[in-house]
């Protein structure tokens, strides 16, 4: 990525990263972190809101006001934080665990009330910090920590469930397209309203090596070869169970936030009460 070496925001004291070689963890953050770059955010005006997980840890990376709170609730503190202070640029970062598992329910209502907020959530297929145990995205068969024949549950499609929900914007890249990735950030921070970024990410020492894939680089190739438009998808028969999914833009729209619509009722009561 060109803008790499800027990268204003990094916060250098706390290198080296603490994920693991061949994690994606570090393409999502550079990704983000030159999107800032790009946007010209200056760290007063961004609060970075991070739950627990491999990546809820990113936050220390970042040089800006964080919060780092309880396991599925980032999306609740943000909410907060952003009600308090519309001026905020508010940045939530979870885990499929966190943010679509014990999560889930904050997502879709944040969703459904468009908070202008904007959400990644980097999907690598399992629970990551906790061994490797099966999460709400993890693909039906696929061997984890705790389901050992194959998982008997069917993944989550993250983007399909948020977009139905009623965010503004909605898209899902993968770690083997950075700049793509940067691309959907940029967007997303600019648009008012909700947006959602996942991230398809490696977890290349739990999961990988547990489906076949001993290796980071067959990772990464695999998430390369099955990032597909939504034409092909649906182009090829069983597309979800040879583990394909939609990359790109899934929903950009302009339906009111939350914020511009609760200042415009404030006002009216306020002056109905004879106050400004
Ligand atoms: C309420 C609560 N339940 C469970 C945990 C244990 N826990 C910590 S991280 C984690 C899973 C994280 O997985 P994910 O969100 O997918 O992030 P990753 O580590 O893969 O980046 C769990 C279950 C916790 N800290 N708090």
């Amino acid at each position: 990525m060109s803008q790499a070496l800027s990268r204003s925001l990094l916060n250098r004291s706390a290198l080296p990263l603490m994920w693991c070689a061949g994690c994606g963890n570090g393409i999502v953050l550079n990704a983000l972190l030159c999107a800032m770059d790009e946007l010209d955010m200056k760290k007063e005006n961004v609060l970075i809101v991070t739950g627990i997980g491999c990546w809820g840890k990113a936050d220390d990376y970042i040089s800006a006001n964080a919060l780092h709170v309880t396991h599925g609730r980032a999306l609740a503190f943000a909410t907060g934080a952003k009600a308090a202070n519309p001026e905020l640029n508010v940045v939530v970062l979870m885990g499929d665990g966190d943010g679509t598992t014990i999560g889930g329910n904050h997502l879709i209502h944040t969703a459904r009330r468009n908070m202008d907020l904007t959400a990644i959530i980097v999907n690598n297929l399992n629970y990551g910090m906790t061994g490797g145990q099966y999460s709400a995205t993890t693909p039906s068969g696929s061997i984890t920590s705790t389901s050992i024949g194959g998982n008997p549950e069917r993944g989550f499609d993250v983007c399909g469930l948020v977009s139905a929900a009623g965010a503004n914007y909605v898209a899902r890249e993968s770690v083997s397209s950075g700049m793509r990735l940067k691309n959907r950030i940029v967007s997303g921070i600019r648009k008012k309203g909700f947006s959602l970024i996942e991230a398809m990410s490696p977890c290349s020492t739990l999961f990988g090596p547990r489906n076949k894939m001993r290796q980071p680089v067959e990772m990464l190739r695999n998430l390369k070869e099955k990032a597909v438009s939504q034409a092909k998808f649906d182009s090829i028969e069983n597309a979800e169970d040879q583990g394909y999914f939609v990359a790109g833009v899934i929903a950009d729209r302009n339906i009111h936030d939350f914020s511009t619509r609760y200042e415009a009722e404030r006002e009216v009561i306020m002056s109905a009460r004879g106050r400004k």
